[in-house]
């Protein structure tokens, strides 16, 4: 083939593409989405969101941008959330203990010790009892573009370390904004309060109160670790973390625009789990560094935990809906084989 019919060729088929690309990308207007976030930056919801936010403006030639915004600086997990769904603001990732006063049923997930592993998590939240849940949330106004995670929840505290049930015993602590939270802990034996994310370190500091629970890459990216003495690993709750869109913005957007912010949220998702599985392992050791006294249960001292706060489940199921829960259990039940 002489030279110029091959460059015509290749020619023919490069436009062609790129004819075809435009064609999608007309559908894109310039947009600028903004999330909130409750940690900063350096949290591997950082990861996630450059992962995503890459991955829009990829496949939207250049138009679609995700401006993400730390430390609370448009809200809590909560006042956010609300935010959304008036659609003041385009998105925001939140824990889903927070959104439980919105929507009951996401209160399964804040039952202690549901989840052994981050694997079950993965398995039940990217399947379809995970799109269960996010089922129910464009009915208040929210749409879940995918399950990214904060993790397994620690306790620390200024007081002691936690060695068994009793140390619990009037310590004062920070809980989430939540009925379950609130009830297990008060359940341990400690002085629970509800408190939004955004105020916990001064709370700390000003000895307001004496500990809270967290993953450990919330409690290392916040700098608990200068205010908070005692770490103690309870891994008493895992949670999911929700990366919510406006539903009233969502619906002015056209179907390609749509479809690649879940796509791209997955992409994140990916980014974001890696990434916070990767801090966890190494954050004990730095917790440590930072002069944590980081202590674990005794396995029978962790049993009288878990049988304390087994109470739990009876008493919130009405209020979680039984529906939620048999659907989660059973899935678990699924997984672990039994
Ligand atoms: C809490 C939550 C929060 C997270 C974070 C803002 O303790 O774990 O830390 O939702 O993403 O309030």
């Amino acid at each position: 083939m002489p030279i110029h019919s091959r460059l015509s060729r290749f020619a023919a088929v490069a436009l062609a593409a790129g004819l075809a690309a435009g064609a999608a990308q007309a559908q894109f207007k310039e947009r600028n989405f903004r999330v909130s976030n409750g940690v900063s930056k350096e949290h591997p919801m950082g990861n996630g969101l450059a992962k995503m936010g890459a991955c829009t403006l990829e496949k939207s030639g250049g138009k679609m941008k995700i401006q993400a915004f730390w430390d609370g600086a448009l809200g809590s997990d909560l006042t956010g959330t609300q935010s959304v769904r008036t659609g003041s603001l385009d998105m925001v990732i939140t824990s889903t203990a927070p959104v439980v006063s919105i929507v009951p049923a996401l209160g399964v997930f804040d039952l202690p010790f549901l989840f052994n592993n981050a694997g079950e998590a993965d398995q039940v939240l990217d399947g379809k009892v995970g799109d269960w849940f996010s089922a129910k949330l464009p009915a208040v106004g929210l749409v879940n573009l995918a399950w990214w995670e904060n993790g397994f929840r620690h306790t620390t505290n200024s007081k002691r370390p936690i060695t068994k049930v009793e140390d619990f015993d009037g310590v004062k602590m920070r809980v989430m904004q939540n009925t379950i939270f609130l009830d297990t802990f008060k359940t341990l034996g400690t002085n629970a309060v509800p408190m939004a994310f955004t105020e916990v370190y001064s709370a700390l500091e000003t000895k307001t109160v004496d500990g809270q629970e967290n993953p450990f890459t919330n409690i290392e990216n916040m700098k608990f670790y200068e205010v908070q003495k005692y770490l103690t690993l309870t891994k008493h709750a895992y949670s999911p973390t929700l990366v919510l869109f406006s539903k009233k913005i969502w619906d002015t957007l056209s179907p390609p625009e749509q479809t690649t912010l879940r796509e791209c949220a997955l992409q994140g998702r990916d980014e974001q789990r890696r990434a916070n599985r990767a801090m966890e392992a190494r954050s004990v050791d730095n917790l440590k560094a930072k002069g944590m006294a980081v202590n674990e249960i005794a396995p029978a001292e962790m049993q009288r935990i878990r049988e304390r706060s087994s109470v739990i489940y009876e008493r919130h199921a009405k209020a979680i809906g039984d529906e939620a829960i048999t659907m989660v259990s059973s899935e678990l039940k699924r997984i672990r084989g039994n």
